[in-house]
């Protein structure tokens, strides 16, 4: 039966009106297969309307995967020593980052831990890394996003001098009592700063949430509010996958429904933003559902070949070539979908970045 309410407030979000938070928890907390996909539904007619059939795809490039912080979700903690890791060269980033560019992605994502190595170095260290990340932007002449965790701001300032795109970093939730559970021993307020910091100095935001992780419908929703209140360009959530050696190993796994209705939500709360489907967390397999929740980005998209790992997934689909366009545009073709040219990708973040220098004109405005 067509509960009234869910109509209603679908209707209202898909007309762009704005929601209270209690209809937000609403949303997330459906439970029935018919209103989930009116739910569905009504995130797809919202992604058409803003992007018609058009998909972003992001290349992924895990360049080192050594880290100072011991985040207990993270298989890259400090304190596994299971794990082999491996720090890229700037050819081996550059080779890479050319042949993903060649494959047809709109953009490279250059993510790291925070590599101790580039810590402890100093001055020059973050020169060479700032240095690889302009060569990876002049080699490729795509957006480049990075993540790499916390960076000075000085580095930040020169990153966004040189016209890096995008700052990925994620607060996996806006509680504060959860954050610590997840992220052991970072301070949640430096995180925000940073982000604030990066979107201050022009750059695009993307923020990222866990699902999984003994969060509750509130965490969720005031996370979901909190992105919107921000203004972030890009919304992730993924769904936490247990990982072996680490503090959260037993926590039992979730299924993906609730990462689908996440995406759903998020894109009737942010209608015109950039949503990721990620490969990372149930490979291939999972695109589909994902896609058919509004997402409009395809993200963790790796080459094999380079002994190149993900996160959430060490190796999953990598060597076997899953994770490459050749096998994603078959199944964006069976959503209805097609990927953008890149010159639609370009101009999708002209028009955001003009949107939000204006805003900012006008607060300094006000302000005066
Ligand atoms: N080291 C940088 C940092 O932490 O900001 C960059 C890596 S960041 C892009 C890695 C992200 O992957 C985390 O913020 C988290 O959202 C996600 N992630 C890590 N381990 C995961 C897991 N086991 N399951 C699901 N997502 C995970
Ligand atoms: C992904 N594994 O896209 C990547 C990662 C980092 N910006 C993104 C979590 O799923
Ligand atoms: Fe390091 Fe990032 Fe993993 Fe945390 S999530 S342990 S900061 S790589």
């Amino acid at each position: 039966m067509i509960d009234l309410n869910l109509t209603k407030i679908l209707n209202r979000l898909q007309d762009g009106n704005t929601t209270e938070k209690n209809e937000i928890k609403y949303l997330l907390g459906l439970s029935d297969p018919y209103d989930i996909n009116l739910l569905f539904e009504a995130a797809q007619n919202v992604r058409d309307r803003y992007f018609g059939n058009k998909i972003f795809l992001y290349g992924f490039l895990y360049f080192s995967t050594h880290c100072r912080n011991n985040c207990n979700f993270c298989q890259y903690r400090r304190s596994n020593k299971m794990l082999a890791r491996y720090r890229k060269t700037q050819t081996q980033i550059l080779t890479t980052a050319r042949e993903m560019a060649d494959a047809g992605v709109h953009l490279i994502d250059l993510t790291m831990g925070e590599d101790p190595e580039l810590y402890s170095s100093g001055e020059s260290g973050f020169n060479r890394f700032v240095g690889m990340i302009k060569a990876v932007q002049k080699e490729t002449k795509l957006p480049v996003m990075i993540s790499p965790g916390i960076l000075p701001d000085r580095v930040l300032v020169e990153l966004a001098d040189a016209g890096i795109i995008w700052y990925a970093c994620y607060q996996e939730t806006h509680n504060k009592i959860l954050y610590k559970t997840l992220r052991h021993g970072q301070k949640f307020e430096e995180r925000l700063a940073k982000k604030k910091r990066a979107k201050r100095l022009g750059m695009l935001i993307e923020e990222g949430i866990l699902t999984g992780v003994r969060e509750t419908l509130d965490d969720l929703t005031d996370s979901i509010i909190w992105m919107r209140d921000f203004g972030v360009d890009q919304a992730r959530i993924m769904t936490f996958v247990p990982q072996t050696g680490t503090p959260m190993a037993r926590i039992m796994p979730q299924d993906n429904l609730t990462e689908q209705k996440i995406i759903a939500v998020m894109r009737l709360i942010l209608p015109d933003r950039l949503i990721p489907a990620s490969l990372d967390v149930d490979g291939l397999d999972g695109l589909k559902a994902r896609l058919d929740a509004g997402a409009n980005v395809v993200t963790s998209i790796v080459p094999p070949q380079k002994g190149l790992a993900g996160v959430a997934n060490h190796s999953l689909d990598i060597e076997d070539s899953r994770r490459t366009p050749d096998y994603i545009l078959p199944i964006l073709k069976t959503c209805g979908l097609a990927p953008a040219m890149p010159e639609e990708y370009q101009a999708w973040i002209e028009n955001r970045q003009n949107a939000l220098s204006s805003s900012f004109a006008k607060k300094d405005k006000i302000v005066c």
